[in-house]
């Protein structure tokens, strides 16, 4: 498929390493992809759906053992320890190339390796970037043909370039003993074993499109962040465009694509992503943004038509989905969450016989479908646009009991820096461990960080030196408690009233007043109109408790702790003012 040298000689080294069977070279052709699902089947690998209800849909069932991504498995391999920084696993990248070449010695022995050559970004966008995965797996074939561009074009494109990542995935054992997610960002490689489960082995998104991404945007002065790109339209028809990155479990992907409540009927909220953003400063001096994905690889349970329609009719066909349950009856999937009651029977992500009163749970909680966004009802014109779109707000947000209000803004980028460096999540119950445990995740970039954390704060701090037209940063919390522990704030689509809010301030049309933590609006610049919302309730969600704040301040101090000296002064000193302006 192509006489790139530099792609040749490394595939030579690779089948000389793995030694598989047979070499197949991913096309992007629906032939291809029609006989790789047929294999599929036969193999066992993929469950055809019921082609009536769910035309090209079929399920993958992966290990008990296999079921989410292992940070504690997931290196960084630089030279010198302190480029991984205190956040990261990390090996030296000999040692760790050794050690993989031991367990990749031969693993496609009898296997057929497939050759995926892929883009991050859309064709002919100047912003894109190319990879090629070699992988045993066609489950990964198969997710890649939808959450990348795939095929002969992207060969095409590179031409006799050597720029691509060199990424390499066998599935070999699945033994979680032995399983390794490696990045070798100083030589754009990566290596992973012993896994088969998506976010460890579709190797474009979080591997290459965050951790390698993040490292090549530090040295060439772009960023690549963990974020839901969004356009909000408003009734005269304008479209402003907001990022925003969130820990797991804040529903970033029913963010992305909102539905606006009845009495707001002449907005519309329009996806560019849901969960990656590359950022660079435009030539009109303002910061644009392109999701690098082609697909959504998203959780399924708590998708209904009442939490998020969009993301469901984005499924309805050629989409692939994980470890949920099989609906027996009808050959459809189901899992926790979705509308309706749930089938008489089944079988469950186990691929063990399920009823409603089995006392288990029917798809695993981190069970995801894969499908092309190009079939969500609410995707932007913008996707594809080889420039981005052009970011008017940056939006961090937590899961907070009572610490964060519902909405502030930062007073400038430095400190807007600060609110995203110190983001936090309450964990809730459907999180493993303990309930009510503050997880510092800075702008939720913990565990994709390709580099030493404190560098990354500090190319924040540098990017907004160089950005002539900055976006506004701003802070939000869904998830604030009242004294009962209730939700106080509906969410979903009511998010949208303070997404207004969020883009009136870009204008300079809002009022806010200013409080130890940042710009804060009063009740009446929140529009409640039609929402069965107290004043009181809304003033509460408005409020910063100052005692709250102080012990806040105490767990950021100990969490920037362990960055030492390499913390940017810049933090530093907004801690030293926000504790100031607390006392
Ligand atoms: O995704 C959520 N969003 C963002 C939506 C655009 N969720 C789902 C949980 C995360 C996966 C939310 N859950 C949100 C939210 O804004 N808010 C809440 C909390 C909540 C849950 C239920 C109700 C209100 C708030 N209401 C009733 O139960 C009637
Ligand atoms: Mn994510």
């Amino acid at each position: 498929m192509t006489n790139n040298k530099a792609v040749l000689s490394w595939l030579e080294e690779m089948k000389a390493l793995t030694t598989p069977d047979n070499v197949v070279w991913i096309d992007g052709t629906q032939e291809q992809i029609d006989k790789l699902r047929a294999e599929a089947v036969a193999e066992g690998e993929l469950f055809k759906l019921n082609q009536e209800k769910l035309p090209g849909c079929y399920l993958h069932r992966t290990a008990e053992n296999d079921v989410a991504r292992v940070e504690d498995r997931t290196f960084i391999c630089t030279t010198k320890k302190e480029d991984a920084g205190p956040t990261n696993n990390w090996e030296a990248p000999d040692v760790m190339y050794a050690k993989l070449r031991k367990l990749f010695d031969g693993c496609m022995k009898g296997r057929t390796m497939y050759v995926i050559p892929y883009m991050m970004g859309s064709y002919g966008s100047p912003f894109s970037k190319i990879g090629i995965e070699l992988t045993d797996s066609r489950y990964v074939v198969l997710n890649m043909l939808i959450m990348t561009r795939v095929g002969t074009k992207v060969l095409e494109e590179l031409g006799d370039s050597d720029d691509f990542v060199k990424c390499l995935h066998a599935k070999k054992d699945i033994d979680a003993e032995n399983r390794y997610i490696c990045h070798f960002p100083e030589d754009n490689t990566i290596w992973t074993i012993n896994s088969g489960y998506g976010g460890n082995v579709l190797l474009g998104k979080k591997c290459f499109a965050l951790r390698i991404a993040s490292h090549m945007g530090h040295k060439e002065g772009w960023m690549a962040e963990h974020m839901l790109i969004l356009g909000l339209e408003n009734p005269e028809g304008e479209v402003k465009y907001i990022a925003a990155a969130f820990p797991s479990a804040c529903g970033k992907t029913n963010l992305a694509m909102l539905i606006p409540p009845e009495m707001l009927k002449g907005y519309k909220v329009w996806t560019v992503g849901d969960d990656i953003a590359w950022l660079r400063i435009g030539k009109d001096g303002r910061l644009w943004a392109v999701n690098p994905e082609a697909g959504f690889f998203g959780v399924a349970p708590g998708t209904s038509t009442k939490t998020n329609p969009n993301a469901l009719k984005t499924t309805m066909k050629d989409t692939i989905f994980t470890n949920v349950l099989l609906n027996t009856a009808d050959n459809t999937v189901w899992w926790e969450g979705l509308d309706g009651e749930p089938p008489k029977e089944g079988i469950d992500w186990k691929g063990n016989p399920w009823t409603p009163e089995s006392g288990v749970k029917g798809a695993h909680p981190n069970s995801r479908f894969t499908a092309p966004a190009k079939q969500c009802p609410c995707i932007s014109s913008e996707f594809e646009a080889p420039e981005g779109v052009p970011i008017s707000a940056i939006v961090f947000g937590g899961r907070r009991a009572k610490t964060a209000p519902l909405v502030y803004e930062a007073f400038d980028w430095q400190h807007g820096v600060f609110v995203g460096a110190t983001m936090a999540s309450e964990t809730t119950a459907a999180a493993a461990g303990a309930v009510g445990v503050v997880r510092r995740d800075p702008m939720a970039m913990i565990p994709f960080c390709g580099y030493n954390m404190a560098d990354y704060f500090a190319h924040w701090l540098e990017m907004g030196k160089k950005i002539p037209n900055p976006p506004k940063i701003f802070h939000v919390n869904w998830f604030r408690l009242d004294e009962n522990g209730k939700f106080m704030w509906p969410g979903f689509g009511d998010n949208l009233r303070v997404l207004n809010w969020i883009l009136d301030r870009c204008e300079g049309k809002a009022d806010a007043k200013e409080t130890a933590i940042g710009y804060l609006p009063e009740a009446k610049d929140i529009n409640i109109e039609g929402l069965d919302i107290s004043a009181e309730t809304l003033e509460k969600l408005l409020s910063v408790d100052k005692s709250v704040w102080k012990e806040e301040v105490e767990g950021q101090k100990e969490f920037f702790a362990k960055f030492g000296d390499r913390l940017p002064k810049e933090i530093k000193d907004e801690i030293e003012k926000l504790s100031a302006r607390l006392a």
